[in-house]
């Protein structure tokens, strides 16, 4: 098996700066030796940096309540090309982030590649808000509203298609801090979602085996978008938006262990790793052990 690792140095749809850093961390801590040592190749390694010198927007574009907008804009267009090229070339696509914005150019480079196309998004947060709906204008807090088709034009229609996911094709996992309009969006299109309570009254493995059984049977590629958020600050304190009662160590490698197991997913991103954040690389450290769990390290 074959991975491109595409590193996205990005930080300017979250709230704080840092973020950008996230992929050097996580390759400090080892991401290439571990995934050779497991017997991939990973032939394909990639940057994407923000391009100086950007081209000006048109005057008439409305960007109330969308901060960076701009910036969120390209770094994303050119994130959805160079994800539409690596499946083309039948790379399994690793993207490392960078804030969560960058979900927006991921799944839009995925989305011409599959007519069922799933999600499953592991976060404290929904990331469904619009300009509209937002308490801050951080894009990151809009990614997945963008995929479905919701928020502004020109970054629902990167690559052309839109919308790029179906609501009942979406997996929530791990939520417990959603704004009212995200609450309102979960219920009105049906997106199945598990929460921390969820969680704690079913256990994670229960949860897993249903959002695994649930998308499984309607989609013909899945894709992993993982907020390194959904796990609990004591774990994970390296993260710009942290939120208490999250996912425990175990609960968190569970469900890669899980997933690897199920060999649903076809694509996957590690996001919102802040090393200027971090407490001594324990965040990177714990994001490279659950990539690897992922793709199928095992204790025994
Ligand atoms: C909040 C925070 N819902 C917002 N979102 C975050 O700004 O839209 N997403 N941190 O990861
Ligand atoms: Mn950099
Ligand atoms: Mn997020
Ligand atoms: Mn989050």
């Amino acid at each position: 098996p074959k991975i491109a690792a595409i590193r996205v140095n990005f930080d300017l749809g979250a709230g704080r700066r840092g973020a950008s850093h996230g992929p050097n961390a996580i390759f400090e801590a080892g991401l290439l030796p571990t995934l050779q040592q497991m017997g991939y190749s990973v032939d394909h390694v990639s940057d994407l940096h923000l391009t100086e010198n950007l081209p000006p927007l048109d005057a008439q574009v409305d960007t109330t309540n969308l901060k960076y907008f701009p910036e969120v804009l390209n770094i994303n267009t050119r994130l959805a090309q160079q994800l539409s090229d690596v499946v083309t070339q039948d790379y399994f696509p690793l993207v490392i982030g960078g804030d969560h914005s960058i979900a927006i150019g991921t799944i839009a480079g995925l989305a011409g590649h599959y007519k069922q196309l799933g999600v499953i998004w592991i976060d404290a947060h929904s990331d469904l808000n619009s300009p509209e709906t937002s308490p801050s204008g951080n894009i990151h807090g809009m990614s997945l509203a963008v995929s479905l088709g919701i928020g502004h034009p020109l970054l629902t229609q990167i690559n052309g298609i839109s919308p790029k996911v179906k609501p009942e094709n979406i997996v929530l996992i791990g939520a417990r801090s959603l704004d009212e309009g995200e609450k309102k969006l979960i219920r009105s299109l049906g997106i199945k979602c598990y929460t921390m309570y969820d969680i704690d009254r079913k256990g994670m493995a229960l949860v897993m085996q249903e959002a695994i059984d649930y998308i499984k049977i309607r989609t013909d590629g899945v894709h992993l978008s993982y907020d390194v958020d959904s796990i609990d600050p004591t774990e994970a304190p390296g993260t710009g938006t942290t939120v208490k009662g999250g996912l425990q160590f175990r609960e968190a490698h569970l469900a890669m262990e899980m997933l690897h197991e199920a060999g649903i997913v076809t694509s996957a991103e590690f996001v919102e790793v802040n090393p200027l954040l971090d407490e001594s690389n324990k965040t990177s450290e714990l994001a490279l052990s659950l990539i690897s769990s992922f793709f199928g390290d095992q204790i025994l």
